[in-house]
């Protein structure tokens, strides 16, 4: 029996990384906090067009990412694996796909498949690699209107899209944990489609309950919720370090870091305590630098950790 996945259940904490075109602009466009919205979807809230957004691939060079020197933040944090945006709603893929030049290295002077070199970082290090996919799509043409919460199905075009671009991830990047599919509004034939293509390329692979129609391997909560009953399904809850957003924010007030660490360690047991799996995000800089508050935090949550392991 694969599911639910052992090892999925068994790892408890793990890093969700938003990292996209959306970091370079940090929450800023023209000059001006976008104060509206979640940073990461910044192409919607300030109203850009996408290819007008999809410019700025043009200067995403992120020199500084290091996915050696992230996979030893997350172990040093306690994490037990990783989650990474493949592609967000704006539709850039951070992967090498074959059905799209809007990605990485087909698209950037960077060039290079950073979700692969991340993958093979967690495998060096030990631990386990997952992928959040949207399923909406801004950029996709017939995948319009521009929206963070699509009600219509998808189009038959963008869904054998997402097929493709699932098989691809499902093939070329080693074995996943999980995949967080988020916030499409699928028929329940699409949903089915999508969840046994996963499970037939990687039959251990995690299925988020944001897939819809009750097709579910593992159901998301929100940031400090969780279920006051057993809901009979594994589930996790996603967090980020400012409820504002995923994707880096230059303008962000941080604050300290030492009230932020007890506030997300409280999390963290309430989450494992009750069975469940606390998914920390960190929204990395333009450059594919870490932001070094959120590194900070992470590291004195893993003291916390080690010392509460050794207790
Ligand atoms: C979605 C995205 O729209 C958002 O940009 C980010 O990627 C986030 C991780 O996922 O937004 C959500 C998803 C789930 C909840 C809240 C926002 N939730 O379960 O409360």
């Amino acid at each position: 029996q694969e599911k639910p996945s052992q090892e999925w259940l068994d790892r408890k904490f793990s890093m969700f990384i938003h990292f996209g075109l959306y970091s370079v602009y940090g929450g800023v466009y023209e000059g001006e906090p976008v104060t509206r919205g979640y940073s990461e979807q910044i192409q919607s809230f300030a109203g850009i067009f996408s290819d007008w957004y999809g410019n700025t691939a043009n200067e995403f060079d992120p020199v500084n990412w290091d996915p050696d020197s992230i996979v030893s933040l997350a172990k040093e944090a306690g994490m037990g694996s990783i989650v990474f945006t493949s592609k967000h709603h704006d539709g850039f893929c951070m992967y090498h796909s074959a059905h799209t030049d809007y990605n990485i290295v087909d698209a950037t002077p960077y060039g290079r498949d950073l979700m692969k070199e991340l993958a093979e970082a967690c495998e060096r290090g030990g631990i386990a690699f997952g992928v959040y996919f949207s399923l909406i799509d801004w950029h996709f043409p017939q995948a319009y209107p521009i929206s963070s919460h699509n009600a219509d199905p998808l189009t038959p075009e963008h869904y054998a899209f997402n097929l493709k671009q699932v098989e691809e991830i499902m093939t070329n990047y080693g074995p996943l944990s999980e995949i967080w599919f988020d916030m499409g509004s699928l028929t329940p034939e699409q949903s089915k489609g999508l969840y046994e293509l996963v499970n037939r390329l990687q039959p251990q692979c995690m299925i988020s309950g944001r897939l819809g129609n009750d097709y579910v391997d593992f159901s998301v909560m929100g940031d400090n919720e969780y279920p006051d009953y057993q809901i009979g399904v594994p589930w996790q809850t996603a967090a980020s370090m400012f409820d504002e957003t995923w994707g880096y924010r230059s303008w962000q007030e941080r604050g300290e870091v030492q009230p932020k660490v007890r506030e997300k360690i409280e999390s963290l047991i309430k989450v494992v305590s009750r069975g469940g799996n606390f998914l920390l995000n960190i929204g990395p800089k333009g450059d594919g630098s870490v932001v070094e508050f959120e590194r900070e935090v992470l590291l004195e949550i893993g003291k916390w950790v080690r010392s509460n392991n050794e207790a």
